[in-house]
């Protein structure tokens, strides 16, 4: 098909929706409700296979010499947003629904959205953000060190609260649920809140530090409000949501009524976002959930364990903290980290405001969750004072074991 002919064929099919004009389709209709093609700029590219396969048989559109061509361009449609209003379902579905299933395109990606001012101002978007999450535990000069609980599963709520504990000793700002768990019969969050808060305030007691607690409430989503009224009642200062399953409506309407910040797992979101030939982008995906109010988005590991490059993860991380009419929400880097990422963290961000996440990293540290959690806090001060780590552990046995465990730091 003749890449522009394609390009109106999309627009009409996402807005005034089908492939051929019907009896009360007016002009002033469409001129009011119709999405217009802004730009088409054909891609100097050879494809001579069709990216993704689908029933059509290509060959019935062969030229005279039986040649099939393929074309690759990339679109700018402007949607009248009369059309569904500043509510994320409707809106998807009208920039990325239907399309994704039409044959005539083999491969179909939505790269980026731009929103005007008075879209934007239907949303509420982060109410806690960077400054939010660090008026909480207090901590404004370095990045904010966490730690996921590992084994994501099947542990106590006695025995995840004494590990939530022992982080907190050694200077976790931030721990978390890890997406795998819940409100679930053997951990409940009614006991677990009550259990881990109360260790985090004990942790504090002594420390004189405050821990921030992620607590998963992804749920169905008529009883994620009650979840988030238990947690926050038992002194729950976060709450997190698997945000790509329970829904971009769901973490909304949360955000909106929560009393304390979301941290946002795009767990899943990678299945929308990880093909080249089909899906939407996993920056705008970040666009899109500080849009909705996430406070925290995962964007990726730095030097991880993830599939997105380090430039992918930081085109994400400008997707949180971008000047915009709403606030900025807190980038976590996360995914494979542990006390010897510090320094490419640093380098490759260029400031300080992000969470530094690591999982079995601090909890598979060889002397136990205390000494992991201290490792990382120690690979942070050896950073921000440009030390490397390998000089800093020779007077700071939790760095020194981490290396030794886990491997060469990396810059
Ligand atoms: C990390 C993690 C996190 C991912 C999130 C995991 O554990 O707990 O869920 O980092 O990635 O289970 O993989 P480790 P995303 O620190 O032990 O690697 O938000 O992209 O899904």
């Amino acid at each position: 098909m003749d890449v522009n002919e394609a390009a109106e064929a999309l627009a009409a099919e996402q807005s005034t929706g089908t492939w051929q004009r019907v009896s009360y389709e007016s002009d002033e209709l469409r001129e009011k409700y119709a999405a217009k093609v802004l730009d088409v700029k054909i891609l100097d590219k050879e494809v001579t296979e069709p990216s993704l396969p689908s029933a059509i048989k290509m060959e019935e559109f062969a030229g005279p010499k039986g040649d099939v061509k393929y074309n690759a361009a990339i679109l700018k449609i402007a949607f009248p947003h009369i059309d569904f209003g500043a509510k994320l379902p409707n809106l998807f579905t009208a920039v990325a629904g239907n399309v994704f299933e039409m044959a005539a395109f083999t491969a179909i990606k939505l790269i980026d959205l731009e929103f005007s001012d008075s879209y934007v101002k239907e949303f509420t978007g982060p109410r806690y953000g960077i400054k939010g999450t660090r008026d909480i535990v207090g901590v404004y000069d370095r990045p904010l060190v966490g730690a996921i609980i590992k084994p994501c599963v099947g542990l106590s709520p006695d025995d995840l609260a004494q590990l939530a504990y022992e982080g907190a000793k050694g200077g976790l700002d931030f721990i978390k649920d890890d997406e795998l768990i819940a409100d679930t019969d053997y951990s409940t969050l009614k006991e677990r809140s009550a259990k881990v808060m109360a260790a985090l305030k004990r942790a504090e007691e002594e420390t004189g530090e405050k821990t921030m607690y992620a607590f998963n409430l992804t749920d169905r989503v008529d009883k994620i409000k009650d979840l988030h009224d238990i947690v926050v009642e038992n002194g729950a200062n976060c709450v997190m949501i698997n945000v790509a399953t329970a829904g971009l409506s769901a973490m909304r309407v949360l955000a909106e009524y929560s009393k304390v910040p979301i941290h946002c797992h795009r767990d899943f979101a990678p299945a929308w976002s990880r093909s080249q030939y089909v899906g939407i982008s996993a920056q705008l995906l970040t666009k899109i959930f500080r849009l909705g109010g996430a406070d925290q988005i995962h964007v990726g590991a730095i030097a991880g364990k993830l599939y997105e490059d380090d430039d992918d993860v930081l085109d994400s991380i400008k997707e949180c903290t971008s000047d915009w009419t709403i606030e900025k929400a807190l980038p976590v880097s996360s995914g494979g980290q542990w006390a010897g990422k510090t320094p490419i963290n640093y380098k490759k961000i260029g400031n300080a405001d992000f969470l530094h996440l690591s999982g079995g990293g601090i909890y598979a540290h060889p002397d136990g969750a205390e000494a992991g959690a201290r490792s990382v806090r120690q690979a942070w001060e050896a950073t921000l004072k440009d030390i490397r780590l390998e000089d800093y552990a020779s007077e700071k046995p939790e760095l020194a074991s981490a290396i030794k465990h886990f491997g060469k730091p990396s810059y």
